[in-house]
């Protein structure tokens, strides 16, 4: 053993290796004790080839300094230890130099880390692409674009405190030379449900605190607002303030950010109108009311809030207390506050999207080029609470697509791939979660279809109806069908309590309770409510109820929540597919939010369901590195005096000439039938690295050839 070698086993053995493809022996115990040993080292990135586990730490490490940027600025993956930016890097440079699309794709549970993760994605390319005013204000926006979407779309959870509650896609765009030229971003279905109610421990979306905390006397006259918490009833009280969030001083920034993504002060002052609006809503309240005919009618009980409110919207009073009047028989009451609250979660969450398409007006490229684009997904992480609706569902689906992408991708394609090639490969097993997807998103059969279904039929239609339609159709395929079957994953034993389901997630068994999911699903807003809206004296808040204006009355029914989710997400996996895709898997340590503790059946449980160890055995029986042999022999010719500067025979053969010619040992690739397979990373660098040799020499050849000249 050399010097160097026995330092680097010492070193491993000490904080772990930084690439689990290297771990010696293979198992799920040294797995973990290799991710505990790195963390217990403050080294939270490990690799599982190019895949990069991140481990949240829990406290802020100074591993993100602009020291650090530049030390993994332009260098090879597999040079530095392992860390984000060397990822980020990674895929900046094969989007610049090979015109490669990319896509990060960072997955994890809820408060695993994603959402830092692709900030400093974004923060890591921003800093090292182009230079320039213009540039520099395009940057500026595109990361300024994360404290405006977080304040009003993320939440206080007890899983989180900073957890996003609708998905977020952004497409990064840049030019042939890699300056970025803007963005777009996409947003997925918002947990809106929170605005009017937040379950023991949770927080509303952190806007509403921060506008009462932050905002000047002035302002907070001006919407009508009191700086009191408890004054609104949207708001929960148990957890209003949470450790380490300054609310006042997170106001100061989103200002600050809105203004720099180019907000007008009368935009952001509408915005503000409607977040009042929304807490004032909250506050009316009903009863019941004698009319002269002898029918009851629920009427607003106090007034005030009502009229605040419309001072605010510009609408006239007499309409929305006539809209929220309910004369039926039966539950007006209970009818009054449904449409209140219905109002106040629409309102919010078509505000949301507003202020998506408004950032992406100010960020989106000037230009109409070919753009390269690079992609960051980072969603709502999967979540398993004591309650789980109908979000919860539409999150943990949308995790199940990711996991799909990431199995379709890392294990099955690459796998397939060998066999395809005629490459020797003995199938490494896993988990396939396709029939979790299927259970839920079969268009005939799946349970968001058959949730339409009921919520279309004519008759009385409940959360009961559906719960049994589901059972039943469960049910009915489980006797018939093979164990594997998807309804397998549907769970139905007898200790279920009543108006639940529960589903075998690829991440852990779910209890979910239909309350609310036809509800949710409908998403319908009363007629009389969106006309009130649409009538509103405020340019947005009648741009928010465009369905509302009596001229356009469309009798058809808009989509369903479920229905454009999955549309929504079945365009977005489409996407991803034709991107090259970069995974970030992040890992939570403990359950506590707390720094230094690293709870190891939590970890494995983690590092299980996201196959991590198949992902590396595949790895490791593979081949790090393929490519057709044509572009192969094309970029690595001028290593050779045979092939360069032309071969003129078959592509493969010329590739084997090479590769003979450089004395690559033969173990380290295989011929595949279009394809030349690179085992070690390091290899390829070699190969890089003599080119790169080779050109500068000619560069220097020619620059004498031409001082020469003159
Ligand atoms: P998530 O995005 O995965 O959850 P976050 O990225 O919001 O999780 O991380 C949760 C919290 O962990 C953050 O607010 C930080 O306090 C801490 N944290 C995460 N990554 C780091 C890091 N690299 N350095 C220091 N602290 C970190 V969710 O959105 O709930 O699915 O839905
Ligand atoms: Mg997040």
């Amino acid at each position: 053993m050399s010097k160097m070698e026995v330092k680097t086993s010492l070193l491993d053995n000490m904080i772990g290796v930084g690439d689990m493809v290297l771990l010696e022996p293979l198992n799920e115990d040294s797995f973990i004790e290799n991710l505990r040993k790195r963390f217990d080292h403050n080294e939270i990135y490990t690799y599982i080839g190019s895949v990069v586990i991140s481990m949240n730490p829990y406290r802020a490490l100074p591993i993100f300094t602009p020291d650090k940027v530049e030390e993994y600025r332009n260098r090879n993956f597999y040079e530095l230890s392992p860390h984000i930016y060397a990822l980020a890097d990674e895929a900046y440079r094969s989007l610049r130099d090979q015109d490669k699309d990319q896509c990060i794709l960072i997955t994890g549970e809820s408060g695993a880390g994603k959402t830092e993760a692709s900030k400093l994605v974004m923060s890591y390319v921003a800093a090292v692409c182009g230079k320039g005013q213009e540039v520099n204000k395009v940057k500026e926006q595109l990361l300024q674009s994360n404290p405006v979407l977080e304040a009003f779309g993320n939440a206080k959870t007890v899983r989180n405190d900073n957890s996003s509650r609708f998905g977020k896609y952004m497409d990064i765009e840049f030019d042939f030379k890699g300056d970025p030229l803007g963005g777009v971003i996409s947003n997925y279905l918002l947990e809106k449900s929170r605005v009017v109610k937040q379950p023991r421990g949770e927080r509303n979306f952190h806007i509403f605190y921060q506008l009462l905390s932050g905002a000047s006397e002035d302002t907070l006259k001006k919407l009508k607002l009191d700086r009191d918490f408890s004054k609104y009833n949207y708001l929960s009280l148990d957890s209003a303030v949470v450790n380490g969030l300054d609310d006042a001083a997170s106001f100061r920034t989103v200002r600050n950010a809105m203004q720099i993504v180019g907000f007008m002060e009368d935009e952001v002052q509408s915005v503000l109108e409607l977040v009042a609006a929304v807490l004032k809503l909250g506050n009316i309240e009903f009863k019941p009311e004698s009319r002269v005919n002898g029918f009851d009618e629920s009427r607003v009980k106090d007034k005030n809030d009502l009229k605040e409110m419309c001072e605010l919207l510009g609408i006239e009073q007499s309409v929305l207390e006539r809209a929220f009047s309910f004369r039926t028989v039966e539950a007006k009451m209970e009818k009054a506050y449904y449409a209140r609250d219905a109002l106040a979660k629409n309102l919010y969450s078509r505000m949301f999207s507003w202020l998506v398409n408004r950032i992406n007006e100010s960020i989106k490229a000037q230009t109409k080029t070919r753009k390269k684009v690079m992609g960051v997904l980072d969603i709502y992480g999967f979540e398993i609470f004591e309650d789980n609706s109908f979000e919860q569902f539409i999150i943990n689906y949308c995790n199940e697509k990711l996991q799909q992408i990431f199995i379709e991708l890392t294990l099955r394609e690459e796998q397939e791939e060998y066999v395809r090639e005629g490459i020797e490969w003995t199938n490494i097993d896993y988990f396939n979660n396709a029939i979790i997807c299927d259970l839920i998103e079969n268009n005939t059969n799946g349970i968001l279809a058959m949730l339409d279904e009921e919520c279309l039929r004519p008759g009385t239609v409940t959360d009961e109806t559906f719960l049994d339609k589901l059972n039943t159709i469960c049910a009915e395929h489980q006797h018939f069908e093979s164990r594997l079957s998807k309804n397998q994953k549907f769970l139905t034993d007898h200790s279920l309590p009543h108006s639940c389901f529960r589903i075998q997630h690829y991440a852990g068994k779910v209890l979910y309770r239909v309350e609310g999911f036809v509800d949710k699903n409908n998403d319908l807003l009363y007629r009389d409510l969106s006309q009130a809206m649409y009538k509103a004296n405020h340019s947005l808040m009648k741009a928010l109820f465009p369905e509302g204006n009596p001229a356009k009355v469309n009798l058809k029914r808009p989509p369903t929540a479920g229905c454009q989710f999955k549309a929504s997400v079945a365009t977005l996996m489409k996407n991803l597919q034709t991107k090259n895709p970069n995974y970030i898997r992040c890992i939570k340590p403990n359950d506590k939010k707390a720094a230094h503790i690293f709870t190891e059946s939590l970890v494995c449980h983690q590092a299980r369901y996201l196959g991590l160890m198949e992902n590396v055995r595949v790895r490791r029986a593979g081949y790090a590195f393929r490519q057709a042999y044509e572009p192969c022999l094309e970029r690595y010719k001028m290593l050779c005096k045979q092939t360069w500067p032309h071969w003129r025979g078959p592509a493969r053969q010329g590739v084997e000439v090479l590769l003979n010619d450089l004395q690559v040992p033969a173990e380290e690739f295989a011929y595949g039938r279009s394809k030349i397979f690179i085992r070690n990373p390091r290899t390829l660098f070699t190969l890089e690295e003599r080119r790169r040799q080779c050109l500068e020499d000619l560069a220097t050849l020619i620059q004498k050839i031409y001082r020469g000249w003159k």
